[in-house]
């Protein structure tokens, strides 16, 4: 396992690398390199042979993050995203990239280059429509859920892949940024929005009942080895295309809550959803793409409703799953961790060190304020209201009255 800390490679090593080391290029090819990571985690680097065009990438992980020496992340995490990607390109095919290679003793994973797909987050932005999302989302979503669990995998077979996706350093990343900092700022490295500091003291900080039930979701994210879960499905780990859709960067997987990476990835559409009420375009462009978006996630969820049905009936094999009332007590307990974990995503990528430009690229203060309250009011509903959240509809309306209430529609 590649768990120590090799040097990190300039652009010029990862073309020799990728010649020498992965024969991807003849001898004799002239390369082209550059490292275009744009992450918290890992550098990464596009290597182009010039005349063809062929291409490669090689994504190194050093032993901390890259935004910061602060969090120590073992390498091995690059292993993880090896393993997981092919598992996923199994369970999901085509829907996420393929992995050609991983080199332990350089902690590096060669892949697919994606360059004729734009990160989600960004084309979002650009108020760009992905029709084919919803669709591969959910596909992605379900298959992923279902067919890692106890309840479709051999349990012997599905406790060996739990020690092999152990993955201590990201899920207390996780812990800390989603389930603890943002509800009290225990190491003083939240970086609120100073006109929103004391909306947030108040709403966030000074509320018993939502931190109580914060506690519950953070408990549960340490010891429900439920699915084997990307773990951080935001819309800037996923790559997208009008025909093609592919989850990347896996590197927090591990077995942990069934719900995680559907609520991550709701909350993602709703700040784009926030970002394009917040910032001045035309009425016409504004309505447009909200309603895209509002029907993305009504869709996400009915696709991921819809599908997982059917797989619960073709794959499940366990005994107790048979008995009355399990399907569908199973299904809400999904979608109300997938809601709770919805509230967390909003409120530690407003409050806390790992921002998302959905908010931060707003420029008009007072919009930034009511965007950044109207996602920070649907969280406290979702993380509090969870166990009711069943659909879209359940996501958007208390969204929508928050956007009023705090002034953003
Ligand atoms: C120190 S890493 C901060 C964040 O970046 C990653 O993409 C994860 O979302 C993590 O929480
Ligand atoms: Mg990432």
């Amino acid at each position: 396992m590649g768990q120590s800390s090799s040097p990190l490679m300039s652009p010029a090593d990862a073309a020799a690398y990728a010649k020498r080391d992965l024969g991807h290029f003849g001898p004799d090819a002239s390369l082209a390199c550059e490292e275009i990571g744009d992450g918290n985690l890992n550098y990464i680097f596009r290597i182009r042979e010039t005349g063809s065009g062929r291409s490669l990438i090689v994504k190194q992980a050093g032993a901390t993050a890259r935004i910061s020496d602060e969090f120590a992340v073992s390498p091995d995490r690059n292993r993880i995203e090896y393993e997981i990607l092919r598992l996923q390109n199994e369970l999901a095919p085509g829907l996420v990239p393929e992995v050609y290679h991983y080199d332990p003793e350089n902690n590096c994973l060669a892949m697919e280059d994606l360059s004729d797909h734009r990160i989600m987050r960004d084309a979002l932005l650009d108020r760009e429509q992905f029709p084919r999302f919803a669709d591969d989302a959910s596909t992605f979503l379900a298959r992923t859920q279902l067919l890692t669990s106890d309840l479709a995998m051999d349990p012997k077979e599905k406790k060996r892949r739990v020690a092999r996706f152990v993955n201590p350093d990201p899920c207390q990343i996780t812990e800390d940024l989603i389930y603890t900092e943002p509800f009290n700022d225990v190491r003083g490295r939240n970086a609120v929005f100073p006109p929103n500091a004391d909306f947030v003291a108040r709403e966030l900080y000074g509320d018993p009942e939502l931190r109580r039930e914060t506690a519950e979701l953070k408990l549960d994210f340490m010891t429900a080895a439920e699915s084997l879960i990307h773990g951080d499905l935001h819309t800037g780990s996923i790559f997208v295309r009008r025909d093609s859709t592919k989850m990347i960067d896996p590197e927090f997987a591990f077995y942990g809550p069934k719900g995680f990476d559907l609520g991550m990835c709701v909350a993602n559409l709703i700040f784009a959803w926030a970002n394009v009420h917040a910032v001045a375009e035309s009425a016409e462009a504004r309505s447009r793409q909200a309603a895209y978006l509002e029907e993305t996630v009504t869709q996400l969820l009915s696709g991921f409703d819809e599908k997982w049905r059917v797989l619960w009936d073709e794959h499940v094999r366990e005994t107790v799953a048979s008995y009355d009332g399990v399907k569908a007590w199973y299904l809400n307990r999904l979608l109300a961790d997938a809601a709770g974990v919805a509230g967390l995503e909003l409120c530690r990528r407003i409050v806390g060190i790992a921002q998302v430009k959905d908010m931060t690229s707003i420029a008009d203060p007072d919009r930034r304020q009511s965007a950044e309250r109207a996602c920070l009011a649907t969280a406290k509903r979702l993380i509090v209201q969870r166990d009711a959240v069943r659909s879209g509809r359940d996501y958007l309306e208390p969204l929508r009255e928050a956007a009023d209430t705090h002034g953003l529609t």
